[in-house]
């Protein structure tokens, strides 16, 4: 596997310096923030972003995310233009040499939280979602909730400038059901992947964070039968998915083991966190180990080694901890601390099934 961190780019809290420190990286997930979902990503601004990742010894990994333009997600006339713009954006990363890229296909909320600052028991902090208080919510004050907590930070998928069309942009998605968000969905990639193979790029869905339909706004990547349809559209390995443990995981119906058993040889990337179930459709981001949270990561990895995942791999989401001031979910101390974890379920597994190798060939 390769051990990545998420990095915002120069205006992240943390400095790259930090991340190289942590044992056993091997590089980072990057972004440019700036862009706005439908532009074209410049090999000029690619450059100096991956400049300035290896100018630190470290390795751009892959691209988190490219996001998708709503034109494409509400299938209106303007979307072949911005299908143009992303191919564009997959032939310069392909040019630079990055091969991964992480995007989700979710009308208006990439993700949601109710609370940012959860104050756990031992004076930590961690996201919340509780379905109760979206229920009592008009879908901006969602905007405006996730804004009043961000500490000045620039959220991706709360860009201010979509926030400021948000009416127009509820209408966009006016009669979006389900199937039609699917067919569009289906629309682009079957225009992208013959290019994405072409150009050795390689696509990871990410699931829906939660996992269930929010505000009334469909949502087609929330569970097994979900993926399975997306996966079918394009029979590519480059039409893959980004395996979010956190984000499925946070559905108890769905059982991450054996979704990874059916699906994973078209796993590109992998999220790796844990939540803590706190009643009826709530939750929290807990810390890494499976006594923390819900979810248990052991059989998780060693689900991820037995179906042969070699790819991109990384922390997802840490608490706040030890008074960091950085990004929601974003702080070096607790996502550090689940990789190391994380490793050590990896080094585990990968010993315990080559030392139960070694005691087969000897008993026969
Ligand atoms: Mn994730």
């Amino acid at each position: 596997m390769k051990w990545g961190f998420r990095w915002y780019g120069e205006g992240d809290s943390i400095p790259l310096q930090n991340v190289r420190q942590i044992p056993g990286i091997n590089g980072v997930i990057g972004t440019l923030l700036n862009k706005l979902p439908g532009d074209i990503w410049e090999i000029a601004e690619i450059e100096e972003l991956k400049q300035s990742i290896e100018k630190e010894e470290l390795t751009l990994l892959g691209i988190e995310s490219v996001a998708i333009h709503d034109a494409i997600k509400a299938g209106t006339e303007e979307r072949d233009h911005y299908i143009d713009h992303y191919i564009q954006t997959i032939k310069n990363l392909s040019a630079c040499g990055i091969h991964l890229i992480c995007y989700s296909f979710k009308p208006i909320f990439g993700w949601a939280k109710t609370n940012l600052f959860y104050e756990n028991e031992d004076g930590s902090f961690s996201l919340l979602y509780d379905q109760a208080v979206v229920d009592g919510m008009e879908p901006s004050e969602m905007y405006t909730l996730i804004h009043s907590q961000s500490k000045g930070f620039k959220l991706p998928g709360w860009e201010e400038e979509r926030l400021k069309k948000f009416k127009q942009l509820m209408e966009t998605y006016d009669g979006v059901t389900e199937e039609v968000l699917f067919d569009n969905l289906a629309y682009f990639l079957k225009r992208i992947i013959p290019v994405c193979e072409e150009m050795d790029v390689k696509m990871a869905i990410h699931p829906d964070d939660p996992p269930w339909e929010i505000f009334g706004l469909p949502r087609i990547t929330k569970n097994l039968s979900d993926l399975k349809k997306i996966l079918a559209i394009v029979d590519s390995p480059y039409n893959g998915l980004t395996l979010c443990t956190g984000s499925l995981g946070a559905d108890p119906k769905n059982d991450l083991v054996s979704i990874i058993h059916e699906v994973g040889d078209r796993i590109n990337f992998v999220h790796f966190r844990n939540v803590l179930f706190m009643g009826d459709h709530k939750f929290k981001e807990s810390a890494h180990l499976s006594t923390e949270g819900s979810l248990d990561m052991y059989a998780i990895m060693k689900a991820l080694v037995d179906v042969g995942f070699t790819g991109v791999i990384r922390p997802d989401h840490g608490r706040t901890i030890w008074g960091e001031v950085a990004m929601p979910g974003y702080g070096l101390y607790d996502r550090a601390l689940g990789i190391s974890y994380l490793q050590g379920l990896h080094e585990a597994v990968v010993k315990s099934q080559r030392s139960a190798e070694i005691d087969q060939k000897a008993g026969e």
